[in-house]
């Protein structure tokens, strides 16, 4: 692969979308060609499976549902947009990956590390993120910030205690991955964050 793979990961409100065109910006100013995604979704077959991961369906979801699908969108995502973007040359930027299925589906619904890994050794063979900005914030800071939004998707109707879980989680896998996970204060100003993140993309560059 001649381009790279980053990915911004954190809870919700964290920041993750508003820093994406930011870090997008930075490698463009090197003179990458860049290409902005995200999951679940990414590509027109994609998003449709997330329609269905975050709508209210009319029966419940079942965990092992959730993660399948999730990793559905993702096989689909990989083969048909990120792969042959990134052999191209092109730089990645990705809106949350499986460091999201580690955190969410085993950290918040319970499901094991080694049923995800095996999955993701299925789907994705060798492939990872070459670099991971985990946006780190307790869950009072993002929700406090997305609070006032329309109606809630199937994940952001969940309780305070899930997104603890899902913030450990994350913290865990950064701690043991420190080189690829790198861990930006996001309760922080903007412009504090963002200075985090250019030296971080920087050291890459
Ligand atoms: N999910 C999963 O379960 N498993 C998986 O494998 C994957 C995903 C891949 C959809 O994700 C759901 O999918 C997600 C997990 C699940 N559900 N949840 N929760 P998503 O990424 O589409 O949804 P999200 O995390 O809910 O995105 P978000 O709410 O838009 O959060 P964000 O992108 O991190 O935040 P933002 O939109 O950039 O910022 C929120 C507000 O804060 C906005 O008004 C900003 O202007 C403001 N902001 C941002 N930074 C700052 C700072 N530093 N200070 C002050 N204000 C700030």
């Amino acid at each position: 692969m001649n381009g790279r793979f980053i990915t911004l990961e954190g809870i919700e409100g964290v920041g993750k979308s508003t820093n994406l065109r930011f870090v997008a910006d930075l490698l463009q100013d090197r003179g990458h060609e860049v290409m902005v995604t995200r999951e679940p979704g990414g590509t027109p077959l994609a998003e449709r499976v997330r329609d269905i991961l975050l709508d209210h369906a009319d029966e419940p979801v079942p965990p092992l549902a959730e993660l399948l699908l999730m990793f559905a969108g993702r096989a689909i995502h990989l083969e048909n947009q990120i792969r042959p973007a990134l052999e191209q040359g092109c730089w990645v930027v990705c809106d949350r990956f499986t460091d999201a299925t580690y955190a969410y589906q085993g950290g918040g619904r319970g499901q094991s590390a080694e049923r995800i890994g095996e999955l993701e050794r299925w789907v994705q063979r060798e492939f990872r993120p070459d670099l991971t900005l985990l946006l780190d914030a307790d869950p009072a800071v993002g929700l406090g910030r997305v609070g006032r939004r329309g109606e809630s998707d199937r994940f952001e109707i969940e309780r305070r205690d899930f997104f603890s879980r899902v913030r450990e989680t994350y913290l865990d896998r950064a701690r043991a991955e420190p080189s690829r996970m790198r861990v930006i204060d996001a309760s922080l100003p903007l412009e504090a964050v963002q200075a985090e993140i250019r030296t971080e993309i920087n050291k890459v560059l």
